[in-house]
């Protein structure tokens, strides 16, 4: 990169007086929806990897009917080490497993059925992929989760009260055999047609009222307290609304929980982008699959999403407040297909190279306005996340001493005290003059802008519009490749 340090010089412009400065106790005092400490720490992994992988597999299905043989769950070189290894390399945090998918199949031995692992030649059914996943990761130090479908297929009871009673006792083996578990996902397919023991019939359910989830919720609390719960609409990590693996410009964490729930047809349309109104902390995690399928199907095998695709997906959701889990359907092997790692490693390496240099830490930074003490804007240079700059209707200015060129813009706001911002406006200096580079409305954990490569002198960041006093926590500016 063809680059020269330059000194930056952030100036701080008052434009209406110190009448409305927030003092930094009373920004605190706020009555906006806050994350509890599970999901901060949540919020922090930003990307972690997605595993589809049980009978499907092995019948080219994405959702069996429950009717399988788990004789056909029959990997050969099954190695939960791979997966976990590739997705260390890309800089991924975690791994979420379908334990148990819509057909009922269980990849752990569970004691309250015969639909799994145990009943199949692989490892003479002495085996528990789970175990397996659990020891790498552990070995790797990715964190593990797992996915479990409420709607079972198999299962002769689903429908009625007696199969609660059965997913609450597995979700007791699968929260309790396997160490900590970062994230519990609840599917929100449910009901259906099935085989459900052999009645081969439709079973619908009342989604809001059949699995009584408030105790299924405290019994998950019980056994992983640091877990999040995911599911449609929370209660602590929601969907974003789409499996295409991207968030909306506006994304806020808020959500009217208690008015949504699991299933709800008009979710995607309505609640996709959260609720600036909404009455609780509930954050966005984009899902999708590095494939067209959630499973492998060997015809995808020339489909697997390039780097520029995936690079697509990082920045409209990691980039606009939201997690991003990516989906890899494990292989008749047991393996994640060679095209598969690949795509993947050439996104890693992409994302490195992007960020690699942030241009606002290179030269003597320089802070012209009078110090604010403890929560001045030279805190969003720190790299310290636990550190603010509270914005009293300042417009921030850095600049760069000479002419640099950039290409993107990130910003994170200090979330423990809420998200607060509803638009922002980024300003680029170019020969003397100050030229519009974006309007955005929410910020959130994170968010980067794209443009085409700009040269400037100074950029000018300002708060447009916000619910409470903003807390901009990170500012950073790159020179990324915007070659296709
Ligand atoms: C959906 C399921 O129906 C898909 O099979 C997949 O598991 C996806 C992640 O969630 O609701």
């Amino acid at each position: 990169m063809k680059y020269i340090a330059p000194v930056q010089i952030i100036s701080l412009l008052l434009l209406f007086g110190l009448a409305s400065c927030q003092e930094p106790s009373r920004v605190a005092e706020t009555s906006l929806p806050l994350p509890s400490h599970r999901q901060l720490d949540w919020q922090e992994m930003e990307f972690y990897g997605f595993v589809h992988f049980s009978i499907n597999t092995f019948t080219d299905m994405e959702w069996g009917l429950g009717d399988e043989s788990p004789e056909k769950f029959n990997p050969t070189e099954l190695d939960t080490r791979q997966w976990v290894k590739e997705m260390k390399d890309a800089g991924m945090k975690g791994v979420i497993l379908t334990s148990k998918h819509h057909d009922g199949f269980c990849l752990w031995p569970s004691q309250y059925t015969e639909h799994s692992v145990k009943n199949s030649p692989w490892n003479d059914g002495q085996g528990d992929v789970i175990a397996e996943l659990a020891e790498a990761c552990e070995e790797f130090g990715l964190k593990l989760g797992l996915y479990y479908s409420p709607w079972d297929r198999n299962h002769p009871d689903y429908g009625k009260p007696e199969y609660i009673t059965y997913m609450r006792n597995q979700l007791q083996e699968l929260l309790t055999n396997y160490g900590d578990i970062f994230e519990v996902w609840f599917d929100g397919a449910n009901g259906g047609t099935g085989y459900y023991g052999g009645a081969n019939e439709e079973r619908r359910v009342d989604k809001r009222s059949y699995y009584d989830w408030e105790n299924t919720y405290a019994l998950v609390r019980e056994l992983q307290p640091n877990a999040v719960i995911f599911g449609d609409a929370g209660p602590d990590v929601r969907w974003v609304g789409n499996e295409k693996g991207y968030a909306y410009p506006t994304t806020w964490s808020y959500l009217m929980r208690d008015s949504v729930y699991a299933g709800m047809p008009e979710y995607a349309e309505l609640y996709a982008s959260g609720q600036e109104d909404g009455t609780h902390w509930v954050p966005a995690e984009a899902d999708v699959s590095i494939r067209p399928g959630w499973y492998y199907h060997p015809e995808e095998d020339d489909k697997v999403k390039t780097s520029e695709e995936l690079m697509d997906i990082y920045y409209n959701s990691v980039g606009r407040n939201s997690a991003l889990l990516l989906n890899f359907p494990v292989d008749t092997r047991g393996l994640i297909h060679e095209n598969d790692v690949q795509a993947l490693q050439e996104m890693a390496a992409r994302i490195m190279r992007d960020f690699s240099v942030d241009l606002l830490q290179d030269g003597q930074v320089k802070i012209l306005s009078p110090s604010k003490g403890q929560h001045g804007p030279e805190n969003v240079l720190n790299n310290d996340m636990a550190t603010y700059w509270i914005v009293n209707e300042e417009v921030l200015e850095v600049d760069f001493g000479q002419e640099i060129t950039f290409n993107r813009f990130w910003v994170q706001e200090h979330i423990p005290l809420g998200q607060r911002v509803k638009s922002f406006t980024l300003e680029a200096k170019q020969n003397g003059q100050w030229q519009p580079i974006a309007s955005e409305t929410t910020i959130g954990y994170k968010r980067i802008l794209r443009f085409d490569d700009t040269q400037a002198t100074a950029i000018r960041f300002r708060v447009d519009d916000y619910l409470e006093t903003p807390l901009i926590s990170q500012m950073k500016v790159f020179l990324a490749d915007n070659s296709r």
